[in-house]
């Protein structure tokens, strides 16, 4: 026994500890490298106080149930309070407002990422992962010209990273309303080729404003032009008769083609990027959601949305697949009850509320605009049941992603992107040190890790102007906010703080122009 003892003070036992130690470290380590799968679901317009886990009233059981076995981020953010900037900054790496003409695309605009620029479906892809997208684009499409609606279409997420493309164009409110199956219009027929113009009416399609009487949904503004599916759009729309969708489909088709990419990846790691329609509008469920929530329609996406989730987890479950994927569920932008269709949003809203305890909404400065649930699950790297509040910005998903690979990118084109992996997995409860919110109008807002939050005086309306009753923060002077004891940012500190106000104004305009 005594010798067992001298043998195990000797240092020798103790380098070969040591050694096993690190040994089983470094293996752990390595096991984790071994690529998870990657599902990242990107919801359109879903609220911070949409989802059960963050307080929503509407049943979302299986969104919930990813937060329960993963981590739950309190303070997740959007880069901006639209769609397509959102996507930019998180594909890309590079904040959208770093060049003009970012914001909201039209549904006929050119392809805004296009060959060469670095991005997070390319990173992965060099790491050995199948790419998809799924589900809603809105980056654009096509040369300087615009789409190739009946021909080939260029300078597509194919052209970025993409192995598989299953899209909407740009959004469901938007003509053309067609699927793009990776270069190609799916089920066009030649003899029936598509036009589209965001200026005048083309075809002989009846639109919205003529014809309200032909609406299965009317609108409330804008959204007038031409119909299709009995619901009238932006924009006018000829031909394509045999590739129109059917909006009630959406969710359906959108599983089936994740499902359909993540069985064909075989033994490949995949990474898919499942952009939902919902619950974006127009909101037109499948029918046999329609009337199963007691919200109206936007409820009853938000059911579709939660069954969505819960077809995929089925299937990773189902495949054995679940303990190595990593499953990311946030939004791109935060809620808004009208936004241009009479779906009752508002009028069965109840107690609901889809912005929790902040202010705004969709296109705002205020914090609902930008603040998104992001849920994290990935059993085999994640303990269940986190929560954290670490300050995070979808920008840094890229960057993240990249260095957990180990993999090298373009550090000069994503010039905003950091690896915030610490944060992204729960164990760095900090996170960024600030990040910057993007509203309509271009305003800029910054958010610190200490809790302030500073938007810069600007000369605009009190409301989005459009409609939707949201409030867009702009006040024609500066306002500074302390949210953890103002979360619905109410008291403008400016005045009291001064110096915080200065140091807040330093941090933006640095990163505004490094
Ligand atoms: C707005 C549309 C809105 C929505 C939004 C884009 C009007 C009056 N409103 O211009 O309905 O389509 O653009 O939303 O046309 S996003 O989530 O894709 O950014
Ligand atoms: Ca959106």
């Amino acid at each position: 026994m005594q010798r067992i003892f001298e043998w195990i003070r000797s240092r020798r036992c103790i380098g070969i500890l040591f050694a096993v130690l690190f040994a089983c470290e470094g293996q752990k380590e390595d096991d984790l490298r071994a690529r998870p799968n990657v599902v990242v679901i990107y919801t359109d317009d879903v609220g911070y106080g949409d989802i059960g886990s963050y307080g929503g009233l509407i049943p979302t059981p299986h969104i919930d149930r990813l937060a329960k076995e993963g981590l739950l981020l309190e303070n997740a953010y959007a880069t901006a309070a639209t769609c397509t900037p959102s996507r930019y900054s998180m594909l890309t790496g590079e904040y959208a407002w770093r060049a003009q003409g970012r914001g909201v695309a039209p549904g006929d605009a050119s392809a805004l990422i296009r060959k060469g620029r670095e991005t997070w479906p390319a990173i992965m892809k060099r790491a050995g992962y199948r790419t998809a997208v799924v589900g809603k684009w809105h980056l654009g499409l096509g040369g300087d010209a615009g789409p190739e609606w009946n021909g080939e279409i260029s300078h597509g997420p194919l052209d970025i990273g993409f192995d598989y493309a299953f899209i909407i164009p740009s959004t469901g409110d938007r003509v053309p309303t067609v699927y793009v199956e990776n270069r190609h219009v799916l089920n066009l027929d030649s003899q029936d080729p598509i036009e589209v113009n965001y200026r005048e009416k083309v075809g002989d399609r009846p639109t919205g404003l003529d014809h309200p009487e032909l609406l299965k949904m009317r609108w409330s503004h804008g959204h007038n032009q031409t119909i299709i599916n009995g619901i009238s759009r932006i924009g006018y729309m000829a031909g394509g008769e045999s590739a129109l969708w059917r909006d009630e489909d959406f969710a359906d088709i959108f599983v089936e083609k994740s499902v359909q990419f993540m069985e064909d990846a075989g033994d490949s790691p995949f990474f898919l990027f499942l952009a939902t329609h919902d619950i974006h509008v127009p909101r037109m469920p499948h029918e046999r959601f329609q009337g199963k929530s007691d919200y109206g329609f936007r409820g009853d996406a938000l059911l579709q949305l939660d069954w969505t989730v819960g077809e995929v987890l089925r299937f990773l479950d189902e495949k054995g697949l679940a303990e190595n994927t990593i499953v990311v569920f946030t939004s791109d932008n935060g809620p808004v009850l009208d936004d241009g269709y009479q779906d009752m949003a508002e009028e069965r809203i109840g107690a609901h509320k889809p912005w929790a305890n902040l202010r705004g909404g969709k296109y705002s400065a205020f914090e609902a605009g930008t603040k998104v649930p992001m849920v994290v699950r990935w059993p085999k790297g994640i303990p269940a049941g986190i929560v954290s509040s670490a300050l995070f910005s979808q920008v840094d998903l890229m960057g993240s992603f990249a260095g957990f690979l180990e993999a090298s990118y373009d550090k000069k084109q994503a010039a905003d992107t950091r690896d915030s992996w610490e944060a992204f997995v729960g164990s760095d409860k900090a996170g960024r040190e600030g990040l910057v919110q993007e509203a309509i109008q271009g305003v800029l807002s910054y958010v610190s890790r200490d809790g302030y939050k500073f938007i810069p005086a600007h000369q605009g309306p009190e409301l989005v102007p459009w409609g939707t009753g949201i409030s867009t923060g702009f006040s024609p002077v500066d306002q500074l906010f302390y949210l953890p004891d103002d979360p619905g940012e109410k008291v403008n500190l400016a005045a009291a703080q001064p110096e915080k106000m200065e140091e807040m104004k330093t941090l933006l305009a640095a990163l505004r122009n490094p």
